[in-house]
């Protein structure tokens, strides 16, 4: 760069400087604000083939949908890429004070329906609902081997549940929790021919039933649990036990099989003993063998699911052995290659999911599946694949993607002389999940590859001893791979899909008619309150309701008066018809808040204990006069 140059960049970001020496061709078309020497640049850009800048300028819209995990702060996150602005938060095991996640009755309905009644009944010191969660693998439902915009799935690993999440209006719209197992962790939907089936495992092994009457003898009496959901009710189909904990799993293209990695083939209960084994193991679920064991009744019922044994010498499983402590368990887009990620041993290990017919018949054996084993480097835990062949694994302790050709990866495995490593690229620090745009469809389109560092250290300003992540852009769209964004993000990602814009089709204001507040229409509609024009408070013994909308600056009842120690429920409903328009209403002194989105109406319900006047406002910023927005409710108090 010359003087001149430098001086004509001030007021460009170092990324935008990375970035510049590589605009795309469709960048240089909308590249007239850029200074000249910059466009320049471009030009050079230009004829360097597929590479991308990452840069989206003020008002322009992002190619990709990320959904990122919130690991153990229990939401998801929406990011644009490239940009990698955060766009929005999905609160779903966790309370959120923005939302009223967790405190609204819509809320705290879906969060407690599927609960168990030991959890419903630990809960009760929480208020009613488990106040924290651990979100690793959301993944999106699928048709025809590709994402189709309808839900995205989520595991809880803390407190051993399943969420769904409407990609209409990104809301979570069911919790389920997984009986019979301990900490969900892998996640992956059916691929093939539709979701179908959600897929997850339970990752700790535990006694069954694990109800304190056993609790001695692992090697005897403790086991976990792979489980398929049925992603349309959210009902569990069935079970299978299985040895030794399970860690992540994937689905083929073909719709036969499922994959659940095991990295503790030991049973140990520490360290030491659960990374004893040179080897450990991916257990194969037959699906159609095991729908036709339901079907026949070759089960035990336990907690009132079909739980299939398929432990060792089962004939609706195989256990294929893979070196050492598998991480990740990643399908190619070729439909064809399965990819076992070896954590503590530095390979990788691939099967052709074609071979499986005949290992299920007996014709082959376990080891016969595979057909590469690349040695990578040290720590590979997820692959991601670019569907031109291509192969990217992440090196924990190496601190590298590595990018390797899957085709010579085995030819090399049959012995001929070729290195299927392609090209390592550092990244910072410890990447633990990496993601490629579309790449675990049939549509991986190899623009772009996320690797989740684990560890930011000095990329960051210093905000304390504890550190953000740090989630990293990479181009992968030409033959090498180029850093192009620091991304630091909050307690934790694990895992993030990257999905093309189109196929993400949110609504912009609610449906009037939407069944997210059915209760509350019920309810009205038994007290004769039109929710749309409401400005009702009706007496019902010790209980009251208060309906009302909400149009920027003023809620239609300004205050109300119950008595201490009632039951009081409040309905707003947000009337805007334009979008964005989002209402509040928070309650002061009594732990309250709800978001009312347009045309949206929320519900909450409380004891009116404290006497005294008590002001509500809505906490959204709406209009000029927001902060007149509001009312008094009167508690009067008891007598004494
Ligand atoms: S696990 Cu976190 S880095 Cu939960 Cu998907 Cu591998
Ligand atoms: Cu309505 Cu602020």
């Amino acid at each position: 760069m010359t003087d001149e140059k430098g001086k004509e960049s001030t007021g460009l970001s170092r990324r935008q400087w990375l970035g510049s020496a590589a605009l795309s061709g469709a960048m240089v078309a909308g590249a007239t604000q850029l200074p000249h020497a910059l466009a320049a640049d471009a030009k050079k850009g230009k004829e360097s083939k597929g590479k991308q800048d990452g840069i989206v300028e003020p008002g322009e819209l992002d190619d990709y949908y990320a959904f990122n995990s919130g690991g153990q702060s229990g939401e998801i996150r929406i990011l644009g890429l490239p940009s990698m602005r955060e766009l929005m938060r999905i609160p779903i095991f966790h309370i959120d004070s923005a939302t009223g996640w967790g405190l609204t009755n819509e809320s705290r309905k879906i969060m407690t329906e599927g609960m168990s009644p030991a959890s419903r009944e630990f809960a009760k010191r929480f208020g009613g609902v488990l106040p924290n969660g651990d979100a690793h693998h959301p993944h999106m439902s699928f048709t025809n081997g590709t994402y189709d915009g309808r839900y995205i799935y989520i595991n809880d690993k803390a407190n051993t549940r399943v969420a769904r999440v409407r990609c209409d209006v990104m809301k979570c719209d069911k919790i389920i929790e997984i009986p019979n197992a301990d900490g969900i962790h892998g996640l992956r939907p059916q691929r093939y021919p539709k979701t179908g089936y959600v897929f997850c495992n339970g990752e700790h092994i535990v006694p069954l039933p694990n109800d304190g009457t056993v609790m001695d003898d692992p090697q005897k009496n403790f086991w976990a649990i792979f489980t398929a959901i049925n992603g349309d009710t959210m009902e569990i189909a069935w079970q299978v036990l299985v040895d030794g904990n399970l860690d992540n799993c994937d689905a083929d293209y073909q719709g036969k099989y499922a994959f659940s990695t095991c990295y503790n083939s030991e049973k140990g209960l520490n360290v030491t003993d659960m990374s004893a084994n040179e080897q450990d193991w991916a257990v194969v679920f037959n699906l159609k063998l095991i729908e036709e064991a339901v079907k026949k009744g070759d089960f035990k019922k336990m907690n009132g699911v079909p739980v299939i044994d398929g432990r060792h010498g089962s004939k609706y499983t195989r256990y294929i052995p893979v070196p050492n402590s598998p991480h990740g368990c990643n399908a190619a887009p070729d439909g064809i290659h399965v990819v076992f990620n070896g954590k503590l041993s530095p390979t990788v290990t691939v099967i052709d999911v074609r071979k499986l017919d005949d290992l299920f018949a007996g014709k082959l054996k376990e080891r016969d599946v595979v057909v590469a084993e690349p040695k990578l480097g040290l720590g590979p835990l997820h692959t991601a694949f670019d569907g031109r062949g291509n192969a990217y694994t992440t090196l924990f302790i190496d601190s590298q993607i590595c990018k390797w050709n899957i085709d010579k990866a085995k030819r090399a495995y049959k012995g001929e002389k070729v290195d299927p490593i392609l090209q390592k690229l550092d990244v910072h620090y410890q990447p633990g999940h990496n993601h490629t745009t579309m790449g675990e469809t049939k549509e991986a389109d190899g623009k772009w590859l996320v690797s989740l560092n684990k560890f930011s250290k000095d990329r960051f300003l210093n905000v304390g001893p504890l550190k953000p992540e740090n989630d990293q852009l990479i181009d992968i769209s030409g033959d090498k791979m180029r850093l192009v964004h620091d991304g630091p993000s909050f307690a934790e990602p694990h895992d993030m899909l990257l999905v093309r814009r189109d196929v993400v089709r949110p609504r912009q204001i609610w449906d009037r008619n939407d069944p997210w507040w059915e209760e509350a229409r019920q309810m009205a509609k038994k007290d004769g309150v039109d929710l749309d024009s409401a400005s009702n408070v009706i007496r019902d013994g010790n209980k009251v309701r208060v309906y009302m909308t909400a149009v920027a600056p003023v809620f239609s009842v300004p205050n109300f008066e119950v008595n201490q120690g009632d039951e009081v429920t409040v309905y707003v409903t947000n009337v805007e018809q334009i979008e964005d328009l989002t209402h509040g209403f928070t309650l002061s002194g009594y732990g309250i808040a709800m978001e009312i989105g347009p045309q949206q109406t929320s519900s909450i319900t409380f004891v009116a204990s404290r006497p005294g006047v008590h002001w509500y406002y809505c906490q959204w910023f709406c209009h000029a006069l927001h902060m007149e927005m509001s009312g008094q409710m009167y508690v009067k108090a008891k007598k004494a």
